[in-house]
């Protein structure tokens, strides 16, 4: 399936970004632990110059702790500073704490002049992965809007607790996806609204990869045994075993593609990680 996703009100987004820029001393660069590679928006690497960053492996509960760690030696290894975290578990702490590590010099800079200043962060990210709920979780008020699909968050909002204020921003994607496979992992974790996407092929695509990937998903959770069947064939199985018809008794694969692809959104396939350093 070949996905492109052209974002008009993105390059709105990434202005607004840019303007701001110059009013925060760091960014908190929100990434979904199931897809560390994809979530890099090189839009927002470009914007990340000369900032320091804290990059937040959000979404840490839908992965295995093993896994996350390979990401954390590869950044480490790169001089890249980063926390885990899971943004629904309303502690966020960590986060705080990383984001005044990488702006300590700054703060030790006007604290030598006697002022106390507060630390400015613009979070940022790909759609969904979390910006919105680990600043309601950090300010421990649920102030920003946050939901369960991309595009939620549209305009640009302040959000302060003592000492920090963080600056909420849209979800941005970049015009072209180069690689194919970027383009399905961000859809696979909801980065992509669904509109543009085809549910059935997309689903096919994912079982595809999961056969290879984590082959057992399928059989713990649906009963299912993937692996000498097609994608299709894997649906149709899905459907008949949560009992998915249609008028006329035919199968509704459309409802069970949609199901897997959502299951696996909500961790209900299992601990799964979609990219390995
Ligand atoms: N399982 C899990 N879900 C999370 C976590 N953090 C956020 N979510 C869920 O992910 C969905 C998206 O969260 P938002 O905070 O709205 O994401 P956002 O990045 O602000 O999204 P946009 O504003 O659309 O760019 C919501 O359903 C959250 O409940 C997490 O650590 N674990
Ligand atoms: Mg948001």
């Amino acid at each position: 399936m070949n996905i492109q996703w052209f974002p008009g009100h993105m390059t709105k987004a990434i202005r607004m970004m840019q303007d701001s820029l110059c009013l925060v001393d760091a960014l908190i660069y929100v990434i979904d632990a199931r897809a560390v590679e994809s979530c890099m928006n090189p839009l927002l690497s470009r914007l990340t110059e000369g900032k320091p960053v804290l990059y937040v492996f959000n979404k840490c509960d839908l992965v295995a702790g093993a896994d996350i760690e390979g990401w954390c030696r590869r950044f480490t290894d790169n001089g890249l500073a980063y926390v885990k975290a899971v943004g629904t578990s309303g502690d966020c702490s960590q986060i705080v704490a990383g984001l005044k590590q990488v702006t300590a010099k700054r703060i030790e800079k006007f604290a030598a002049k006697g002022a106390r200043i507060s630390v400015r962060a613009m979070v940022v990210g790909v759609p969904n992965s979390g910006k919105s709920t680990i600043i309601n979780s950090m300010i421990k008020k649920a102030k920003a809007v946050t939901g369960d699909r991309p595009g939620v968050t549209r305009g640009k909002q302040w959000l302060s607790i003592d000492g920090v204020d963080f600056l909420d921003t849209p979800g941005t994607l970049w015009g072209k996806f180069e690689d194919d496979r970027v383009a399905h992992h961000l859809a696979y974790i909801g980065s992509i609204k669904d509109d543009v996407l085809d549910n059935m092929e997309l689903a096919c695509d994912f079982i595809e990869e999961l056969k290879v990937s984590a082959p057992d998903c399928f059989k713990n959770r649906y009963g299912v045994d993937a692996s000498n069947l097609s994608p299709y064939q894997t649906l149709e199985n899905v459907a008949a075993a949560r009992g998915f018809r249609q008028r006329g008794n035919t199968l509704d694969v459309d409802r069970a593609a949609k199901t897997v692809i959502d299951e696996f959104r909500k961790g209900k396939l299992g601990k799964i990680m979609l990219e390995r350093p």
